[in-house]
C-alpha cells in the first residue's frame, strides 16, 4: 500500500521497501555481494546515491532493486517500461523516499502532497495561472534585470582577472529570479560573499532528506540525533524567513500580482475557497526551493557542455545574433526564437535531469510493462538518467552530448515519454516553462557577451543533494568583441588576464 501519511509534523520514520505489492520481485534482478540485515553496500557510496543507481543500471538492465538496511527500491529506467509507467490511468505519483522525507519541511505543498490531499488541487488550480503566457510575460522584464546583475558581477570578476564560480553563480541567479517575480523578494545574492543563509539553510534540509534514506529507520534518530537538531534549526530558520516575507507583504498592502499575490488573495474558481495561512507557508517554501535549486543546476550542466563545444557555443551564440541583433533588451516572445539555445539545455537535461529521479505508484492492481505484477499502492522510481540514455531510443552514442538530437524532426520520430526531466502527469512540473524561459534568457545573454573558456584540467562531478549540481566547476571568460577567442585553453587555475572590456552597448 502507499504511504498514507499526513500528519506533516511527525519526522519521517524511514520508509518500507519495495516488497509488499511486487509478487514476483524476487524475478527482479539485485546487485551482487547482497548482505543479510545490510544489504547491497558493495559500489554504493551515500553521497552518491543516483551516480550508484545509474551504474548499477547498467549493469542489471532495464529493471532493478537495492537494498539497503532494509528497504529495497525497484528502479526502472528502461524507455518502455517508463512509458508504461506514464499511463496516468494506471498509475500516479508516488511521495515517498527523500520526497517524503521533505514533509516536515514542505508540508502538503504542492511538491509534497499526497494524491488524496485536497490542498493539492486546490493550489494547483490556484497557481496554474501563474505559469501561463501572460504571468510569464510579466516576469519577463524581471529576469531580465536579475540577468543584469549576473553579467554586472562576471564584468567585474572578469575585469579583476578571476574565474567564476558557475554553481554558485547561477543559484544566486536563480534564487534572485524565483525570490523577485514570484515574491517581489530581493535576498541580496550578488551583493554577497558567500550563499545567503536561506540557501544554507534550504541546501541543509535537502541534504538531510536524502541522508535519512541512508540509514536504517529505527536507528535515525539515533545516528542523527546531531543532523537532526541541526535539521530543525534549518527548518525554523526557512519558516522564519518565509513569515517575515509574508508579513511584510500583508503590511504594504499587495504586490503586483505576482505569486504570493495569488496565494494570499486568490480563492479558487470553482468552490471560492482560499488557502490557509499554513499551507502559504509551505507554497512559499516549496517555491523558493523548487523553483531555484534545479534551474541552477540545468544552467550550470549546459555552461559546462558549451565551454566544451565551441562548435555548439558558435552556432548558439551565431542564433542569438541573428534573432536578438544587438537590443540591450530582448522581448518576451525573442526567447522562444532561440530554437538551437532551447536544444542545448534540452541535450544538457538529458544527461544530466537534475531532478534525476520520480516516483510511481500503482492505482490498482496491475501488471507493468506486461512483465511485472504490481499490487495496489506498489511504487517504483523511474531512474531520469538512465531512461535519457537508454542506447535502444538514443543510440550507441547516447553518451554524447548532441542538441541535434532535439530538433524537430529528431522529436516527432522518438517515441513519446522518452524525454522525461519535468516527471510526467498531473503532477509535472508546473514551473516547467518558467524554467525553460529563464534559462534559454540567461544562456543566451551570457553566449552573446561571453567567450566561454574551460579549464582543460576539470572533469566533471557531480554532487547530489536529492538533486543535481556540477561540482568545482569554474569557468574562465572573455568579454566578446574585444578577445580574439583564445585558441588555447589556459593551462589551469586563475591565471588567465583577462583583455579590457568593451563599452557597454
Ligand atoms: Mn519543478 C515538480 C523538475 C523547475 C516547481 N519538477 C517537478 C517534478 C520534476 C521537476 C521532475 C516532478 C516530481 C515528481 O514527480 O515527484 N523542475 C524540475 C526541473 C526544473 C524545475 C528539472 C528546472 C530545470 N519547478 C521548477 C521551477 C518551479 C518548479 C522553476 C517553480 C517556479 N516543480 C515545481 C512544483 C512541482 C514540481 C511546484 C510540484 C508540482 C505538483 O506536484 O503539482
Amino acid at each position: 500500500m502507499a504511504e498514507r501519511e499526513s500528519d506533516a509534523v511527525t519526522p519521517p520514520r524511514g520508509f518500507r521497501g519495495a516488497e509488499p505489492g511486487w509478487p514476483e520481485l524476487h524475478r527482479i534482478p539485485h546487485p551482487p555481494y547482497r548482505l543479510p540485515l545490510l544489504g547491497d553496500l558493495v559500489g554504493a557510496d551515500r553521497h552518491t546515491p543516483v551516480q550508484d543507481s545509474v551504474r548499477f543500471a547498467r549493469r542489471l538492465g532495464p529493471v532493478f532493486r537495492r537494498k539497503a538496511f532494509g528497504k529495497e527500491f525497484v528502479f526502472v529506467w528502461g524507455a518502455r517500461i517508463a512509458a508504461d509507467m506514464a499511463d496516468e490511468s494506471r498509475f500516479a505519483k508516488h511521495v515517498g523516499l527523500g520526497i517524503a522525507n521533505l514533509r516536515p519541511v514542505a508540508g502538503d505543498g504542492l511538491f509534497t502532497a499526497y494524491n488524496h490531499e485536497p490542498n493539492w488541487q486546490r493550489a494547483h488550480d490556484v497557481l496554474a495561472p501563474a505559469f501561463g503566457r501572460e504571468a510569464m510575460a510579466g516576469y519577463h522584464p524581471m529576469m531580465l534585470d536579475v540577468a543584469g546583475r549576473l553579467t554586472d558581477h562576471w564584468d567585474r570578476e572578469l575585469a579583476a582577472g578571476r574565474g567564476v564560480d558557475v554553481p554558485g553563480d547561477m543559484t544566486r541567479l536563480t534564487l534572485e529570479t524565483i525570490a523577485r517575480t514570484g515574491f517581489g523578494h530581493d535576498f541580496g545574492s550578488f551583493e554577497r560573499e558567500r550563499l545567503h543563509p536561506f540557501v544554507t539553510a534550504m541546501v541543509g534540509t535537502l541534504g538531510y532528506a536524502q541522508r535519512l534514506n541512508t540509514v536504517p529507520s529505527p536507528l535515525a534518530p539515533l545516528l542523527l540525533r546531531r543532523a537532526a537538531r541541526r535539521n530543525a534549526a534549518d527548518i525554523a530558520f526557512l519558516n522564519r524567513t518565509v513569515d517575515d516575507l509574508v508579513r511584510a507583504r500583508r503590511r504594504s498592502g499587495g504586490g503586483d500580482g505576482d505569486l504570493l499575490d495569488r496565494m494570499l488573495d486568490t480563492a479558487h474558481p470553482l468552490t471560492g475557497e482560499r488557502l490557509s495561512a499554513e499551507n502559504v507557508r509551505y507554497q512559499v517554501i516549496t517555491f523558493l526551493v523548487a523553483g531555484h535549486e534545479t534551474t541552477s543546476g540545468a544552467l550550470s550542466f549546459a555552461l559546462h557542455y558549451l565551454s566544451r563545444h565551441p562548435d555548439v557555443a558558435a552556432r548558439a551564440r551565431a542564433e542569438v545574433d541573428r534573432v536578438w541583433g544587438d537590443t540591450p533588451a530582448p522581448g518576451y516572445d525573442q526567447v522562444a526564437k532561440l530554437r538551437y539555445v532551447r536544444r542545448v539545455l534540452d541535450e544538457s537535461l538529458r544527461l544530466w535531469p537534475t531532478a534525476p529521479a520520480y516516483a510511481r505508484e500503482a492505482r490498482q492492481d496491475t501488471v507493468l510493462a506486461g512483465e511485472h505484477p504490481m499490487r495496489r499502492g506498489a511504487w517504483a522510481l523511474v531512474l531520469t538518467p538512465m531512461l535519457h540514455r537508454d542506447p535502444e531510443v538514443w543510440g550507441a552514442d547516447a553518451e554524447e552530448f548532441d542538441p541535434d538530437r532535439f530538433d524537430a524532426g529528431a522529436v516527432r520520430a522518438r517515441a513519446p515519454h522518452t524525454f522525461k526531466p519535468f516527471g510526467t502527469g498531473s503532477r509535472a512540473c508546473i514551473g516547467r516553462q518558467f524554467a525553460l524561459h529563464e534559462a534559454t534568457l540567461v544562456l543566451a545573454l551570457l553566449l552573446r557577451r561571453y567567450d566561454l573558456v574551460a579549464d582543460p584540467d576539470y572533469r566533471l562531478r557531480v554532487t547530489e543533494r536529492l538533486t543535481l549540481m556540477p561540482s568545482g566547476l569554474r569557468l574562465h571568460l572573455n568579454r566578446r568583441g574585444t578577445s580574439r577567442r583564445t585558441a588555447q585553453p589556459p593551462s589551469s587555475g586563475d591565471r588567465l588576464v583577462s583583455l579590457p572590456s568593451a563599452p557597454d552597448e
